[in-house]
């Protein structure tokens, strides 16, 4: 990509890229296309902030903690407010909820009710934020299941299957928006020159050959046994359930969850967050279902490999609150299916 030029005559923008996509629903309204454009919007903003780092006075931390008892970043509040008030106006959407607020955002009475329901991670990975590491956001669509008024919790707490739409965007070496509306998976890289988001990655799909595979293994001692021999049989070390070892893959984790992902999205690999000890915070894991692994699952999914808490796919797990974590394995369906069955064999005493 780099010795790449552009050819002019193949630029495609996001909006034209959204518009085509809209062609190919005759129902469609257009409103999701604008909530989608919406959200690069929020992205070109975040982007302008996080590339001027300590130049702008926002790093470091705000002094507050979030609802996750987390130290929250300059950078994490501005994201949150940015995407909040870029959207509770536009009528397009019922309810929001964001990583960094403890309940459900209404939209206001005084703004139109719109059928979306929008869930976002403003910015995920903000602890690297200070060191330079590419972070992210993460957005989830839904339609509302409530009838009318302002949007509810169950609107909400929807299994990742109803998911409509889910984007992320990985603010690194260049800024990527990345997201599914159920047509695959298409990649869109940000020319900072002329503020638009141009079609570098389209029809995205996870390759076959896996070549990472990113976890803090310096958890080891807290997994269980049939996550640690999945990750000997990542190694190299340690055979599956039918006596076959695979070649060993490379060990990839910067713990910022989107770029980690993006890495496997793109190289082929599992990412995953396994329930751990360490912290009695985290025996369910430490990442986020509604607002973290179900859209990163639908996109996996749209883009040919799958997710799962350990025994259940992450679409079909039905949230009970809107921070509750799960466990996470991500990416390669080969491998996502190996963890599983390590994890049968192993941890279920099957
Ligand atoms: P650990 C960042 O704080 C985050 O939420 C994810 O982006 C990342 O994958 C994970 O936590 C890193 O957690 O325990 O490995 O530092």
């Amino acid at each position: 990509m780099l010795n790449q030029t552009i050819d002019h005559d193949k630029i495609n923008t996001i909006e034209r890229h959204f518009l085509d996509e809209q062609q190919s629903h005759p129902e469609a309204t257009g409103i999701l296309t604008s909530l989608l454009y919406d959200i690069a919007l929020a992205g070109k903003v975040i982007a302008s902030q996080t590339s001027r780092g300590g130049l702008a006075e926002i790093l470091g931390k705000t002094g507050t903690t979030n609802i996750q008892g987390e130290e929250v970043m300059k950078l994490d509040e501005l994201a949150d407010r940015m995407i909040y008030r870029l959207n509770d106006h536009t009528g397009r959407l019922a309810v929001m909820a964001s990583e960094e607020q403890e309940d459900i955002l209404p939209i206001s009475t005084r703004y139109p009710i719109g059928k979306y329901v929008l869930l976002y991670d403003p910015l995920d990975g903000s602890s690297n934020i200070n060191y330079n590491v590419s972070i992210g956001t993460i957005f989830a669509i839904y339609n509302r299941i409530s009838e009318n008024g302002p949007g509810t919790l169950e609107d909400c707490l929807q299994k990742g299957r109803n998911l409509v739409a889910a984007s992320y965007l990985v603010y690194g070496a260049s800024t990527m928006l990345v997201y599914t509306a159920g047509m695959g998976v298409h990649g869109f890289t940000l020319d900072p020159i002329v503020g638009e988001f141009l079609l570098t990655h389209p029809n995205i799909r996870v390759p076959e050959k896996p070549k990472y595979y990113s976890v803090n293994q310096g958890y080891e001692k807290y997994w269980s046994e049939g996550i640690r021999r999945f990750t000997k049989y990542l190694q190299g070390d340690e055979p599956d359930a039918y006596g076959n070892y695979r070649k060993g893959i490379s060990l990839r984790y910067i713990g910022s969850m989107v770029a980690d992902f993006h890495r496997n999205l793109l190289g082929g690999g599992v990412f995953y967050y396994p329930a751990d000890t360490k912290d009695p915070r985290y025996t369910s894991g430490k990442l986020r279902l509604c607002y973290e692994g179900a859209p990163l699952a639908f996109i996996t999914e749209q883009a040919g490999g799958t997710s799962s808490n350990g025994s259940q796919n992450l679409l079909d797990l039905q949230p009970d609150s809107l921070h509750q974590r799960t466990p996470m394995f991500i990416g390669n369906r080969d491998l996502v299916e190996t963890a599983e069955e390590f994890i049968r064999i192993y941890d279920n005493q099957e």
